[in-house]
């Protein structure tokens, strides 16, 4: 495919309820799309960086503005792309996984939709439907808490996971797990903590969780596999594993027993599939992450989230856990599911009216 623009769209989309992490408070999300323009036809991909670089050194501007002068120009001089010549050609700018992302999932979904293959069937899905899971952000007390749990249970998510920080740590683990019983429960901090919290983290050992996810910081996979052999609980990767390289040191240092893919993360789809092969190939069970997507982003994961090697529950919730009004038709929780879309590329195509309520500005480059 020749490419013939790339439009840069920014939608402001407001959440059902604020969402805390160890990070900050999100009350809005502040999203990129890219729109990629060919003969054959048209792609989406979605941006997963934030307003802020607080998850990861990336952000929403920064990534607008490095896709703008860096990265489209040189996939728009190109002949012939396809999905697995985006990241080559990108290789000489080092870093900017979640712009380098997006571009790549556009032009990935623009190929499929020319050739009428899904997501799920190109990325090889060896199930039609995937659990759905879902994150609860730290909250003011312990029994707003558990109302936050007790009306996501209600609604049928099968695995919840808490956000922790210091001071909000073991007492919510220990109230959820008393409350709801033998429920799958796992936790995320962010990369909150240091090694000199392991007292402190050795005390969720009562608490039979499926893992901890990131309790030290992005750069320290050394440190995690000492934390590794000072708890119980599973030590589970999200921030420090950027690329298939990244997750095959954090598996020889035994660092992670577990590791949530984050296609955004890692610079794309096919490299969210290369980290997934590593890890079946050595035993280690994946799950699909989440960055609070809209409908675009969700159905590409989705997809992603139905590979073999997807053992445990994502943070692929429905579109209502976000969204009051999505940009697609919304994804729905159906017997604890997401059903895997089968139309070409990600299979949903966005809401021309609901593009256009939450649209903040939009750009059209061309080479
Ligand atoms: O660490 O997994 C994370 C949201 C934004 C940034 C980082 C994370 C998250 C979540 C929510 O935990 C996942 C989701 O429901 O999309
Ligand atoms: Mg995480």
């Amino acid at each position: 495919m020749d490419i013939t623009g790339f439009e840069l769209r920014r939608i402001a989309m407001p959440l059902v309820a604020p969402f805390r992490t160890s990070f900050g408070t999100e009350t809005a999300r502040d999203v990129l799309l890219v729109r990629v323009v060919t003969p054959e036809a048209e792609g989406w991909g979605e941006c997963v960086a934030m307003s802020e670089p607080v998850y990861s050194s990336e952000y929403v501007d920064g990534a607008a503005e490095v896709i703008r002068r860096f990265l489209a120009p040189p996939l728009m001089a190109a002949r012939d792309v396809t999905a697995s010549r985006v990241a080559p050609l990108l290789a000489p700018v080092r870093g900017h996984r979640m712009a380098k992302a997006a571009l790549e999932a556009a032009v990935l979904d623009a190929e499929l939709r020319a050739r009428g293959e899904s997501f799920g069937a190109f990325l090889g899905a060896s199930r039609d439907r995937v659990p759905a899971g879902v994150s609860v952000g730290i909250m003011d007390s312990i029994p707003e808490l558990l109302d936050a749990v007790d009306g996501y249970l209600a609604e049928g998510y099968l695995r919840i996971k808490l956000k922790i920080e210091p001071g909000w740590d073991v007492a919510a683990v220990r109230a959820v797990r008393e409350r709801f019983g033998d429920i799958l429960l796992q936790v995320d901090a962010n990369a909150a903590y240091t090694l000199a919290d392991a007292r402190t983290l050795q005390k969720l050992d009562d608490f039979d969780l499926l893992l901890i996810e990131q309790p030290l910081a992005e750069d320290d996979i050394r440190q995690h596999g000492e934390l590794a052999r000072l708890i119980r609980t599973p030590v589970c990767l999200d921030e420090s594993i950027g690329s298939v390289e990244a997750a095959a040191d954090a598996i020889a240092l035994r660092a992670a027993r577990v590791i949530n893919i984050k296609p955004g993360r890692v610079g794309g789809y096919l490299e969210a599939r290369r980290i997934h092969d590593l890890c079946r190939a050595n035993g280690i069970p994946v799950w699909c992450g989440g960055m609070l997507e809209t409908g675009i982003g969700r159905a590409a994961n989705v997809a992603l989230a139905a590979l073999p090697g997807f053992t445990l529950p994502g943070d692929t919730s429905a579109s209502s856990r976000y969204f009051a009004r999505d940009v697609t038709p919304p994804f729905v929780l159906d017997d604890g599911h997401l059903r895997v879309p089968e139309a070409p590329g990600i299979g949903v195509d966005p809401l021309p009216d609901a593009l256009a309520e939450f649209t903040t500005s939009s750009e059209y480059l061309t080479p």
